[in-house]
């Protein structure tokens, strides 16, 4: 008796889910009770082993490699296994929207266009850090067994130091302020910055390094004072300061142009 109960599911998916729709078609002469039926059959559904489902979703490759930020989207292709007795709407979800995106979200198969793959298009999105992660595609449909694809998201971010402002102009004896920090969320290393000023006697830096905690709230940044030091000589300085730290990030430069106030 219960077995059947997963057809009458697809059968009142086809009539309630169009692909875009509201969901409840007013049309639909017993719209409330198909939804009891419905809510009946997926509690049915969790409790009876997956032999009991009548139809299959079949999503290929089973696992697909993207790259963060890519305009070129990775493709999966949907079809049903098995034939319906009326139209299945597959939903396309995301374990984690904030990774990748999907379109369209809904596919509509027919009893007679089920075996026909659709494709449905994938694309990574950029994130601030410089991790490779994965996340999963389920094509699922009511009373029908799900398919899964394993999405691996490449990340090839480059990261690097972040400082403001780019350049400096002081006069002897004058300060002005750096905020330095990293253009990317660091999520498990601290990053130590050094700044070295080009010419020994001319600059102070306070602090001459900032540490970025990987607690730190994301792409936090911390001020540094840079200050010109009076000189006994009548020479304007073209000066530089070099921001680096361990690792591969790229050093930084900040020219520091120093008028001579005597
Ligand atoms: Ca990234
Ligand atoms: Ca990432
Ligand atoms: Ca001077």
């Amino acid at each position: 008796m219960r077995l059947w109960w997963p057809s009458v599911a697809l059968l009142v998916s086809a009539c309630s889910g169009p692909p875009g729709g509201s969901g409840h078609d007013a049309a639909m002469p017993d719209a409330a009770s198909a939804d009891a039926a419905l809510a009946d059959a997926a509690s049915t559904d969790r409790a009876a082993p997956d032999a009991a489902l009548q139809i299959t979703i079949i999503a290929t490759p089973p696992s697909l490699t993207l790259t963060e930020g890519s305009v070129t989207p990775g493709l999966v292709m949907i079809r049903l296994r098995d034939q319906p007795g009326s139209d299945v709407v597959v939903d396309l979800t995301l374990a984690d929207p904030t990774q990748a995106s999907v379109a369209p979200t809904q596919l509509r198969f027919t009893p007679s266009d089920f075996a026909a793959a659709q494709a449905v298009s994938l694309l990574a999105i950029q994130d601030r850090n410089l991790v490779s992660s994965s996340t999963t595609l389920t094509a699922s449909a009511p009373g029908a067994a799900p398919a899964t694809v394993t999405l691996q998201i490449n990340d090839q971010d480059d990261g690097v130091i972040a400082v403001s402002p780019t350049a400096l102009a002081l006069d002897e004896g004058s300060s002005a302020n750096l905020q330095v920090g990293l253009s990317f969320e660091t999520a498990s290393t601290d990053f130590t910055i050094t700044l070295a000023p080009s010419l020994a006697g001319k600059l102070t830096v306070t602090p001459s390094s900032v540490t970025i905690l990987h607690t730190d709230p994301p792409l936090s940044r911390q001020t540094v004072v840079v200050t010109a030091l009076d000189d006994a000589d009548l020479v304007d300085d073209a000066l530089t300061l070099t921001l680096s730290s361990p690792g591969n990030l790229p050093s930084v430069t900040v020219p520091i142009a120093v008028t001579d106030d005597d």
